[in-house]
């Protein structure tokens, strides 16, 4: 199995994140990369796949907000990273405002995700990634691929970024295999946090089905979706499947959780799956709060494998940077073993 990364993705280094009431170093760093790409062998760079995939997702406005944004910061007289500090409540009039610090809060959802100098590039070579494992998938010499996005992107929305993500790299892919015919895609989401960005992308959509498995937003981020009533709207009604447990869920638990959505995806009739991989479900994740063992990934993979179709996995979070190299490796093998 290939796994795709591309230097430029380092160029993304937030100095610091609001946590708690604190600033604190950030912790989607990308020491994370690194530490994923020793613990797997074999790589290759993607090729520029160019911009038109990135539409097919997010409108223009916020992709030349994003690709702009750091320079209009640098242009305020400001140093260091931009973080917006002012959200347009929901209803709101819907202005366009030129001034960075309108912008910043127009197009996030939370202050926990810094436009640094060289987010654009990095985001944009993670992007690049997910298309690139898609292609390989496409060619049918492998039936599974890893993309090694970084930032991550399911927190991400067609016009809006949070929570570490800017662009939504599974979503791309998705959208991508659908034209290219090699549907219908399902997208699993295990990451600890709700996938709400990949959720609001699709969830009109009956073309594709999303579910996550994740801790209940009533004690975690993002709080504002992915409770277990949200289901789809209008022609996507049934087309989404949210999970939730509870914190201190360990493998005893999230196992059962796993089959049913897995069962879901199969009735569904998925013949091809992207899987949102975060390994913050640890039970040594800094910021998380499930009770996953590095063996525990290994029996992940092997599940998802026996639904044999052809697996995309893209990477999420994961921020117990120490033990995310073997976390990684072992959710690939398992995949890969059969
Ligand atoms: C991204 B992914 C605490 C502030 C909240 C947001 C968590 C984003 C997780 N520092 N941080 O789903 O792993
Ligand atoms: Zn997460």
């Amino acid at each position: 199995m290939k796994g795709y990364f591309d230097p430029r993705q380092l160029a993304h280094a937030p100095a610091r994140e609001l946590h708690n009431g604190d600033w604190v170093a950030y912790a989607e760093s990308p020491d994370r990369a690194l530490a994923i790409k020793r613990a797997v062998p074999d790589w290759e760079a993607p090729r520029d796949f160019g911009m038109a995939p990135l539409l097919a997702v997010h409108s223009q406005a916020y992709l030349d907000f994003l690709a702009g944004a750091h320079a209009a910061w640098l242009a305020a007289g400001r140093s260091g990273d931009a973080i917006g500090y002012a959200f347009p409540i929901v209803r709101r009039r819907p202005l366009t405002l030129d001034r960075i610090d309108a912008a910043l809060g127009a197009y996030s959802y939370d202050a926990g995700t810094p436009v640094a100098a060289g987010t654009w590039d990095a985001a944009y070579w993670g992007a690049q990634c997910a298309l690139a494992a898609l292609d390989r998938l496409a060619t049918g010499e492998d039936t599974s691929a890893f993309a090694l996005c970084r930032p991550p992107g399911h927190h991400a929305g067609a016009d809006y970024m949070g929570g570490y993500c800017y662009l939504n790299n599974a979503a791309i892919a998705a959208r991508e295999a659908q034209r290219r015919g090699l549907g219908p895609v399902a997208i699993l989401d295990i990451d600890y946090h709700h996938g709400n960005g990949t959720q609001d992308i699709f969830y009109r959509d009956p073309d594709v089905f999303f579910c996550s498995i994740h801790a209940d937003p009533r004690t975690d981020y993002p709080f504002y979706w992915g409770h277990a009533d949200e289901s789809g709207e209008g022609a996507g009604v049934g087309t989404t499947l949210n999970l939730p447990l509870p914190r201190g869920t360990g493998i005893e638990d999230y196992a059962p959780a796993l089959q049913s959505g897995l069962a879901a995806i199969v009735d569904w009739g998925a013949r091809l799956l992207v899987v949102s991989f975060g390994a913050d479900t640890f039970e040594g994740d800094p910021i998380s709060h499930f009770k996953l063992r590095q063996a525990d990934y290994a029996q992940l993979g092997a599940s998802i494998a026996a639904l044999d179709v052809p697996v995309l996995v893209i990477m999420e979070g994961g921020y117990a940077v120490d033990a995310l190299g073997g976390n990684v490796a072992a959710f690939l093998r398992g995949l890969n073993a059969a």
